[in-house]
């Protein structure tokens, strides 16, 4: 299958100290002439290697000379050399404007960009296209003037000029040895937004957001983003930033989020463009923490980069950490604790749960571009925050400062991030280590007994990581757990807060000093990213939610006792609701809350996450539940919603942390509002949704409309549709609000438009905002038909011919098939072997359907 393995890296036969790239740009015609210094690294006596895809050479000169006894090894161009030192030279013509699957370089909406990373760069320019071999880059780039005015590329400008016949040229040189990866050039008809940093020694560095002509209003908070960012890695990491300008161009078609090629990042417009009109607040959010990560790869990822791709999540997994300290540090650190929870439950724990599972450091890959996953980047998080809890401040930060000192300049492995942790902290951090080998959701049971006589308590822990693909025994991990006591009468702390490292199979702690009946607040702040399974009571869980000192723990209880009634009337279908109104209730009562951490928690677990907890899925019957949940909490707690609702202070849009968790507790109130059924729930949605002069509260309710059955909703979508015509990302809204809809007949509606004259799956972001976001609706694409399945692997088999990385992505929710009844097992693996009996399909989704089907 060329599957390969990490157990087989060697360091590279060659090194390029340096490479000199020239571009004649042309959309359908580009000529790439590659100028590369070799040197060789082993005493093997290979021959060159140079990855290619898609291209052929036109011309090979060794030291200036043609050659003609090159040869092409599968995709590899092949140069026998006789001494230690050449410069090769090589010349292809690519076609941009052809390339649909958006990797190498391409074309979008008439702007030219790169996309390399993983392996992009062989489909520019025949080159070892492996992060372990930097090379310092020099960069030409000729095109037509009026077209493509604009000629950025990595490092600093040095040239330009202008040429006789309408083009022009621009050099630019990047003084930092990069891999390949981290290769970028855009020409294109471009405005700016020009900003200026000041690092912490004083060097000035020119900053600019690259955007079509009428979006450079959009692009302010993006930019002020990123000047947060450059301060606070000073500040909290010491990094700053090291080349004279730093750019940013937005494109619409992109794989992914945003891409940190050096000096040039290049972004979907998605994560650049806001104005409150187009974009929510959880746009805003997201625009910050992107164009953060992306920035702090600088350090984390570019001037230490990673050896080979299973060190994948050495710079992803420690980005991901930075920007969710960055973000955490603008507003709320609860709420965003929360969100990123939430979101290692809704994506990780599936994946580590299913046949896609993997460890943080895999052990072999068909395809790389599958492994940029949840459990690469968040369980990879996840683990250097564990390390962080371990140390403590001052120790990780002396370790990250090893770190940074250490490898700069090099490519690096998971195991010298671990080794710098040990040494700048003493610690032995031997059995952590499994955290990066062993794949699975370790599940922690933890029991509290109280010794009334004894004024003791006892609490027993014990841990289990269950069996993976690959992986049936596993070892006991290092669990740290952050661990406080209350009592149950006085509502008071009884002893503070303990750091317990569950290091073995089981353990027990006695605390002293206990002279009430004793609660458990356990693994508070998500400190190890485990399932408790507890056997607290509802009470318990209910005296925590109100009297936790620790905000993420009372979440935590509330979101516990929820999913207990959630779960146990899936099963049992005799709902007993009464602890988790009286909760919301309380909850909603308390005064002395932030509003946006009110508005998580009175929010009940997502349908998958309840499907997670169960051991065959039933959607329709979890559906049910939740949905009779959420109308007794609408019914029972009504004054409450509508107080909640009116609460929120009127006045214009501000983007603050304040006025963010006000719109979002209103439209939380807004949803159980509707979902009690009222009679009006329609007309209040509708008025909010007309009134609105922000996008956050006109898609909150346009949410709550599509949910339902009201003339509202059809006004509302039609109202919206032209409103945002042309507008791509607010289209995509449009799309994704839809297809995420509870309603019965949502599978027809979403199968409707994807004949819509404005869906493409051409467009990543498009492809995503309806058939990824129906891939994510439990209820509708697991309809007991099958017909939600056969419309994915239609659509994926359609996307994977012209854009494999992304077909990839929309396939794991058919790889839950093990968890449904037999009937819609059989028709998600009649689904899977389909994709895979397609002919000529893609290795990205080969390898996916291939794992799912197990
Ligand atoms: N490093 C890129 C992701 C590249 C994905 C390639 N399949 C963006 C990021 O993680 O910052
Ligand atoms: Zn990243």
């Amino acid at each position: 299958t060329g599957a390969i393995s990490r157990h087989d890296y060697r360091p590279p036969a060659w090194l390029v100290p340096e490479t000199r790239l020239v571009f004649d740009l042309d959309p359908a015609a580009t000529r790439v002439t590659a100028t590369l210094s070799v040197t060789r690294n082993d005493a093997s006596g290979d021959p060159l290697r140079l990855d290619g895809a898609g291209q052929r050479p036109l011309a090979v000169r060794v030291d200036g000379v043609a050659i003609d006894d090159w040869r092409i090894e599968g995709e590899q161009l092949v140069v026998p050399l006789a001494g230690d030192a050449h410069t090769i030279e090589t010349e292809v013509e690519i076609a941009p404007e052809r390339n649909t699957q958006l990797m190498g370089l391409y074309a979008s909406g008439g702007i030219l960009c790169t996309q390399c990373e993983a392996e992009g760069f062989r489909r520019i320019t025949y080159f070892p296209d492996r992060p372990d071999v930097l090379s310092r880059y020099a960069v030409r780039m000729v095109a037509d003037a009026a077209r493509y005015p604009v000629l950025l590329a990595n490092g600093d400008p040095v040239a330009a000029g202008t040429l006789d016949d309408g083009r022009h040229w621009a050099e630019w040189n990047d003084p930092f040895p990069k891999p390949s990866y981290l290769f970028a050039l855009v020409a294109g008809d471009l405005a700016v937004n020009r900003g200026q940093f000041t690092t912490q020694s004083g060097r000035g560095v020119d900053l600019g957001i690259w955007v079509r002509a009428g979006d450079v209003e959009k692009t302010r908070h993006a930019l002020h983003a990123l000047e947060l960012a450059m301060a606070w890695d000073e500040r909290v990491y010491g990094r700053e930033y090291d080349l004279d300008v730093f750019n940013i161009v937005a494109v619409d078609d992109f794989n992914f989020g945003a891409m940190e090629n050096k000096g040039l990042n290049i972004f979907n417009s998605r994560y650049i463009l806001a104005d409150p009109d187009t974009a929510t607040d959880y746009d805003y959010d997201a625009i910050a923490a992107v164009v953060a990560h992306e920035y702090f790869h600088n350090w984390s990822g570019n001037r230490i980069t990673c050896r080979d791709w299973f060190q994948l999540s050495l710079k992803e997994g420690f980005t991901v950490y930075r920007d969710q300290g960055f973000s955490a540090d603008q507003g709320s650190a609860a709420v965003k604790r929360i969100e990123d929870v939430r979101g290692l439950r809704a994506a990780q724990f599936p994946e580590d749960a299913g046949p896609l599972a993997h460890p943080v450091r895999p052990e072999s890959y068909i395809e790389i571009g599958n492994f940029y996953t949840a459990t690469i980047y968040n369980k990879g998080a996840e683990l250097i925050r564990m390390m962080a809890t371990i140390l403590g401040p001052q120790a990780f930060r002396a370790a990250t400062d090893l770190y940074f000192t250490r490898f700069d300049g090099t490519a690096a492995t998971c195991e010298d991030f671990v080794a710098c942790m040990e040494e700048a902290s003493g610690r032995d951090l031997t059995q952590f280590r499994l955290w990066y080998s062993q794949a699975g959701t370790p599940r922690v049971a933890a029991s509290l007994s109280h010794q009334a006589g004894d004024g003791r308590a006892t609490l027993r822990l014990a841990q289990h990581v269950p069996a993976t693909p690959g992986q049936p025994d596993k070892q006991p991990m290092v669990l740290p757990l952050r661990i406080r006591v209350f009592g149950a009468e006085t509502g008071r702390a009884l002893g503070d807060e303990q750091l317990v490292l569950l290091d073995e199979a089981a353990s027990t702690i006695v605390f002293d000093g206990i002279t009430e009946r004793p609660v458990l607040s356990v693994n508070r702040g998500f400190s190890a990213p485990v399932i408790i399974e507890s056997d607290r009571s509802a009470a318990d869980l209910a005296f925590l939610s109100a009297h936790d000192d620790d905000p993420f723990a009372r979440y935590e209880a509330m979101q516990q006792l929820m999913l207990d009634t959630l779960v146990a009337t899936t099963i049992e279908g005799r709902p007993d609701n009464d602890a988790v109104i009286t909760a919301v209730a309380n909850t909603l009562d308390d005064r002395t809350l932030d509003p946006a951490f009110v508005a998580e928690a009175v929010l009940l677990p997502s349908e998958g996450f309840i499907g997670d907890q169960l051991a065959m899925v039933d959607p329709e019957a979890i559906f049910r539940a939740r949905e009779g949940l959420r109308r007794a909490l609408g019914l029972r707690l009504a004054d409450r919603w509508r107080d909640a609702y009116e609460r929120a202070p009127d006045g214009p849009y501000v983007y603050s942390p304040a006025a963010k968790g006000h719109r979002r507790l209103r439209s939380v109130a807004l949803g159980y509002i509707a979902a009690s059924g009222a009679d009006d729930a329609a007309t209040i949605a509708f008025r909010q949704f007309e009134r609105a002069d922000n996008m956050t509260d006109r898609q909150g309710a346009l949410g709550t409309l599509a949910n339902g059955y009201s003339d509202e909703r059809e006004a509302a979508l039609d109202i919206f549709y032209h409103r945002y015509a042309g507008n791509s990302l607010v289209i995509d809204k449009w799309f994704q609000t839809q297809a995420l809809s509870s309603r019965d007949d949502t599978g027809r509606l979403v199968a409707d438009l994807a004949r819509h004259p404005d869906f493409t799956l051409a467009n990543p972001n498009r492809a995503r905002a309806l058939v990824g976001a129906f891939g994510a609706n439990q209820r509708a694409f697991n309809a007991a038909d099958g017909s939600g399945y056969r419309f994915l692997a239609d659509q994926l088999i359609a996307l994977d011919k012209l854009n494999p990385q992304t077909a990839a992505k929309l396939l794991p929710p058919l790889a839950r098939w093990r968890r449904f009844d037999s009937d819609r097992a059989a028709l998600m693996r009649g689904a899977l072997e389909r994709i895979v009996a397609t002919p000529g399909l893609s290795k990205d989704v080969f390898e996916q359907a291939s794992k799912s089907l197990g």
